[in-house]
């Protein structure tokens, strides 16, 4: 039974919901004997570009001029650079500086988050080196002193880095305790889970697989709904001035 054109997509200015029913595959040239679902890039107003890139058992992702953020979705892959070899499973996660060559191989299938920016230097701050590591060895914070919503930061929090890699947790019935409107943008995969997002003046239903990105100034906030807990992986610029 097809659903007659119907879908909880929508794509507005200011922000785009996708949901896997939606989602289109497409080959990369940095990609091998796999796919890209290209979630959001500079064609539709982003600052950067997001893809979950599905590996076929032994295929690869290979640079590209940006710096570039992966998180283990499913499956698991080497990470490969000149003098370093790390492999990741599921939560693993790699931060590789722009012009690091380095290759990505999957060891079966395996579906990976993949974010990619061109980086902005400050004068006297160092650009960051390569980084790995996997979310569950990373301390959780309450938000706002809600230990309902716990806050994993990927990354270091330091002023070498131009964007934020998150996980968010939310228990059944928790909420961003206030709507937010703010200068950055963010890139959001719903990793567990579901709750009502609004995003601009829509409140959308959303579910784990659904991507979601928010331009500067969209306003934001979720609450979860459910059983279970809802957990998402989200981006956000930061760290350096609106301006440049
Ligand atoms: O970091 C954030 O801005 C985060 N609280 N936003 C969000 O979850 N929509
Ligand atoms: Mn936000």
């Amino acid at each position: 039974m097809h659903n007659l054109g119907h879908t909880r997509s929508s794509n507005w200015s200011d922000h785009l919901l996708q949901t896997p029913d939606t989602f289109v595959r497409t080959p990369l040239p940095c990609i091998d004997r796999g796919l890209a679902i290209v979630h959001v890039s500079p064609a539709n107003g982003a600052g950067f570009t997001q893809y979950t890139a599905e590996l076929e058992a032994g295929g690869t992702l290979s640079p590209t001029p940006a710096q570039r953020f992966i998180y283990v979705l499913s499956g698991e892959v080497d990470l490969a650079t000149d003098s370093s070899f790390q492999p990741l499973a599921v939560g693993g996660y790699a931060y590789v500086p722009a012009g690091l060559p380095h290759t990505l191989t999957a060891h079966h299938a395996t579906r990976l988050a993949v974010i990619e920016k061109s980086y902005q230097p400050v004068d006297g701050v160092a650009a960051p080196g390569l980084q790995t590591g996997n979310e569950t060895s990373i301390p959780s914070s309450a938000l706002m002193n809600d230990t309902d919503l716990q806050v994993r930061m990927l990354l270091p929090d330091q002023p070498a880095f131009d964007f934020a890699v998150n996980t968010m947790t939310y228990q059944p019935g928790a909420s961003l305790s206030m709507a937010e409107i703010h200068v950055m943008e963010h890139g959001l995969l719903m990793l567990e889970g579901g709750g009502i997002y609004r995003l601009g003046d829509d409140w959308n239903p959303v579910k784990a697989g659904d991507f979601i990105w928010m331009a500067p100034y969209c306003p934001q906030w979720f609450g979860a709904l459910g059983k279970s807990p809802a957990k998402y992986l989200i981006y956000k610029n930061c760290n350096r001035h609106p301006i440049g």
